[in-house]
């Protein structure tokens, strides 16, 4: 038997028919919003300069005084500032707070080196809440809802990001974090959550393991996902969608800048709003530095206007993206930023075409006999790097197809992507899942090579 909608259990109360969560901030016609930003970007500028050594060295030889700067414009005048400047000053150098002020550090390993450090005021946590409140009431969450975080807790902002945006919506919180998928099912199913927080990777491992376990989740009461934390296709999304039964909706956000919920998609799904009253965003070209007009894509830049603890001034994100200001449906004037297709990092140029995993996943998710499982495998063969993709077999796919299955996967990228690749047919369950961020590329290649 299907589990009771919430609706029929009587759990959806009291934000229901409210559009906006704060509707004077979400709908400020852009001139104001502009001037909101003007005079909060002189502030966090000023902030940063008074309490940050680096920041106000970098102001000096760029001869910015807060005080000159009048127009949103003036914004292009300022230094960029980057991760490696946060593992430069390891670990409060960037603070403009003292420790014994701030609330909460939040902190993301990096594969070498020392970890990258954030620290929060008490204030900061709570524009943070709204923030992801905001995220999810525009993504349909209402008050009263069941939330089923299942983004890590710690030092991830993605755990206790969800879970106080959650709170702050009036939401009944299941702080339940990464991992016991077995568990995480059955929590769904009896707690009848309505909202599911997730990376897209581990929102389909729930999904196969609630299959493998005989339950439809389809029949649950889960509505919405909130899905980010990781390069995702639209592939991806319909393939969610239709095995968990819900709307998956595309949250995006950084610990440098905030967490989860510096943008998010709307009901109308068409690109994230960035909410700009706290935030200033712009899209460059990431070997000039130059600004790129609106509509193009380029590496995401983003100013905080209101973090007392950790201002930031032109971060370089490395999220590569294209930008709108173009008038929503929902009725919010915040621009979007589009899907972010990868980082620069993460991009592969395969016989000198550029290419993003998530563009092969595009091909791979939803094709026949196949499972949306996948790793990108890197090596350096001479002077040329040779990409393997694995995938998986869907199960019931018998073995002695599994060469005709490949032939068939790499022809399609080849022809979608443009680059040629092996393509590597494992049995079903042998590409490892993830309860977080998955892992889409194993690079063989040697270091520093
Ligand atoms: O991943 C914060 C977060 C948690 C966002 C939960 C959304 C949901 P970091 O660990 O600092 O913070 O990683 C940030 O993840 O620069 C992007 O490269 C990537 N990323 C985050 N959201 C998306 C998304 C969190 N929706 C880095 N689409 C970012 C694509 C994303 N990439």
């Amino acid at each position: 038997m299907g589990a009771l909608s919430n609706a029929e259990v009587g759990l959806r109360s009291t934000t229901g028919s409210a559009r906006y969560f704060q509707p004077d901030a979400e709908t400020m016609p852009r001139e104001q919003l502009a001037a909101l930003q003007l005079g909060r970007l002189r502030d966090s500028v000023r902030n940063a300069c008074e309490h940050v050594p680096v920041q106000r060295a970098r102001c000096d030889a760029a001869g910015i005084v807060p005080d000159d700067i009048r127009s949103l414009a003036d914004l292009q005048q300022l230094p960029f500032t980057l991760k490696s400047d946060l593992r430069d000053h390891y670990p409060f150098g960037l603070f403009a707070r003292p420790c014994h002020e701030l609330a909460r550090l939040h902190a993301s390993s990096g594969t070498t080196g020392k970890p990258t450090v954030v620290g929060y005021t008490a204030q900061d946590i709570s524009n943070w809440a709204d923030l992801m409140a905001r995220s999810l009431h525009g993504a349909g969450a209402r008050a009263g809802d069941v939330v089923h975080n299942a983004y890590g807790y710690g030092l991830f902002t993605g755990g206790l990001g969800a879970h106080y945006g959650a709170e702050r919506l009036g939401g009944v919180v299941v702080p339940m974090s990464g991992g016991s998928t077995e568990r995480q099912v059955a929590l769904i199913m009896d707690f009848r959550a309505r909202v599911l927080c997730a990376t897209p990777s581990y929102a389909l491992a729930i999904a196969e393991v609630a299959e493998a376990q005989g339950v439809d989740l389809r029949t649950s009461a889960l509505e919405i996902g909130m899905f980010g934390a990781e390069p995702w296709s639209q592939a991806m999304r319909l393939e969610i969608e239709a095995r968990l039964g819900i709307k998956a909706v595309d949250i995006y956000g950084l610990s440098e800048i905030m967490g989860p919920g510096v943008a998010c998609e709307c009901e109308c799904r068409s690109g994230l709003h960035g909410w700009e009253d706290h935030f200033l965003f712009e899209v460059i070209d990431p070997d000039s530095g130059q600004p790129l007009p609106e509509g193009e894509a380029g590496e995401l830049v983003i100013t905080t206007l209101t973090k007392q603890a950790l201002p930031m001034l032109r971060y370089r994100t490395r999220d590569i993206t294209r930008i709108t200001t173009a008038p929503c449906d929902c009725g919010r004037t915040h621009l979007r930023i589009l899907r972010v297709t990868g980082r620069n990092d993460d991009m592969l140029i395969i016989r000198g075409v550029n290419v993003y995993p998530s563009q092969i996943e595009a091909v791979l998710v939803g094709r026949p006999r196949i499972a949306p499982h996948y790793q990108l495998v890197v090596e350096r063969r001479g002077k040329l790097d040779h990409v393997t993709i694995e995938v998986e077999a869907a199960p019931g796919v018998d073995a002695s197809s599994y060469g005709d299955v490949s032939r068939d996967v790499a022809h399609h990228v080849k022809s979608m992507v443009g680059v040629t690749t092996n393509v590597h047919v494992k049995a079903p369950g042998e590409i490892p899942r993830s309860q977080g961020k998955a892992v889409r590329v194993r690079d063989l290649r040697p270091k520093g090579a």
